[in-house]
């Protein structure tokens, strides 16, 4: 590797977060509860009894947050909107507070040159939705739309990048399949239902927003421009058998082609719909569905962490194969270490889409210690962040399309199910005082925004 790696001019340096895991104010000014709020709120749901009610306050400490993202330099902030922070029952009622709330973090962010990247939803549907079958009742993905109407129209102009979904497979196997997330269904067969329905909402979405924000004729300031983020981790199988192959096959199809292909291929793959309809499971699809999912985008954002290695395992119904134990070393999350996930991600998106790319998360949980001058000396993390950089530049050199990176994450924050334990952050925070300090990445993060790159002293 050479030790100066510099990026294209105009590359996006950002970091991500999402609503629930670090706003709290969980039911201040009017919000509406949300799936994640119940959830949460069940015993024995979270590591620790956690909760995000309060999470990292960032609700009433943004402008702080925001000042330590202009210190770092970020070129672009991605962060979700609460649904129902705004439609408290999902639709029809706006929450003027929850939208102002909204309006005062994008106007802070683009006064100070931080272009916002804006998820319209990672995870945390309205209650009251959920109460009507959530995403397996088509009407969601309706509502969905009219939210997303709503929210181009009010900040489509000042928001550089819409996504409309965060890591769909994630709601639709952990929320139903497992029930590690919420809303906490163990029921395989609902999977594809809900799969469907959140991509069928992403189309919908997505004719709302050419709708409200027609392309340019011309250019001039940049555009807003709409995509969606996947969770795309590279599969490998453990041997050459035909056996492992298969099964690898089959895990990488739910994971990522159940979701590249309808998006970008004009349909589902059909040996999944073939494995999946043999154990009674079945996208809802109706005329016209795929047209609206396949329409046109403006980006495409990956989010990978590590590989995963499949062996076929017959015990298991749904994919057929079982992930074996990382090898080498991992990260506080047991995920190996593995900095080719971002090409080969890159790769598997290029075989779909000529979009331009982004890797809109990537990072690491360590265990973080306090020094006792007071300062946290992540190597590991600055070496994590490093070697993916690394592989990026390499990507961007190979003539993959490949436009910006978002850090996972700016703060830590409530990791889900895990709750508070996973420290994901370039900044520390005391869940307690509220204290946010700086981690050596952060200060690591900020010279490669500053150089443009890697540029090892
Ligand atoms: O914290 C999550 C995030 O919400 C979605 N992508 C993966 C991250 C780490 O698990």
């Amino acid at each position: 590797m050479s030790d100066k790696l510099i990026f294209p001019a105009g590359f996006v340096w950002g970091a991500a977060t999402a609503a629930y895991q670090i706003e709290g104010a969980w039911d201040a000014d009017g919000k509406g509860e949300s799936i994640w709020d119940r959830f949460a709120h069940t015993p024995g749901k979270i590591a620790g009894g956690a909760t995000g009610d309060v999470a990292c306050d960032h609700y009433h400490r943004w402008a702080e947050d925001v000042a330590s993202m202009a210190a770092l330099g970020l070129g672009s902030y991605r962060f979700s909107l609460a649904w129902p922070r705004i439609f408290p029952e999902g639709d029809a009622r706006l929450n003027q507070r929850g939208l102002d709330f909204y309006r005062r973090l994008i106007e802070a962010l683009n006064e100070r040159g931080i272009a916002p990247a804006v998820t319209l939803y990672h995870w945390d549907l309205p209650q009251a939705l959920q109460d009507r079958g959530g995403w397996l009742n088509r009407d969601t993905a309706l509502r969905f739309a009219e939210y997303a109407a709503c929210m181009f129209r009010q900040f489509g102009g000042e928001v550089r990048f819409w996504a409309t979904h965060n890591e769909p497979f994630v709601q639709a196997f952990y929320g139903h399949g497992t029930g590690e997330n919420a809303p906490g269904h163990r029921n395989p067969w609902e999977i594809l239902t809900v799969g469907h329905h959140l991509l069928l909402s992403h189309g919908l979405a997505v004719e709302a927003f050419r709708a409200v924000l027609p392309r340019p004729a011309t250019s001039g300031a940049p555009a807003p421009q709409i995509g969606i983020v996947l969770f795309v981790w590279p599969h490998h199988a453990a041997s050459r058998s035909q056996r492992d192959q298969a099964a690898n096959r089959i895990a990488d199809g739910g994971m990522n082609r159940l979701f590249l292909a309808p998006l970008f291929a004009g349909g589902y793959p059909e040996d999944l719909l073939r494995h999946f309809r043999w154990r009674g499971m079945r996208p809802a699809v109706r005329p016209g569905d795929l047209a609206l999912i396949g329409a046109p985008l403006d980006f495409l954002g990956l989010n990978t962490y590590t590989r995963l290695v499949n062996q076929a395992n017959p015990f298991d119904l749904l994919s057929g194969a079982r992930q074996l134990p990382a090898r080498g070393p991992t990260t506080a999350m047991g995920w190996e270490i593995y900095p080719n996930c971002i090409i080969e991600a890159l790769r598997k998106a290029r075989e779909y889409t000529s979009l331009p790319l982004y890797i809109t998360e990537n990072g690491a949980a360590f265990n973080d210690v306090i020094g006792p001058d007071g300062a946290i000396d992540d190597q590991n993390r600055i070496a994590y962040l490093r070697q993916h950089l690394a592989v990026a530049h390499q990507a961007i050199a190979e003539g993959i399309d490949l436009r910006g990176y978002y850090v996972w994450t700016l703060l830590d924050n409530f990791e889900w199910a895990k709750g508070f334990g996973k420290r994901f952050g370039l900044i520390h925070t005391d869940f307690v005082t509220q204290q946010r300090r700086w981690k050596r990445s952060a200060y690591w993060y900020r010279d490669v925004i500053a150089r443009n790159g890697l540029v090892e002293e």
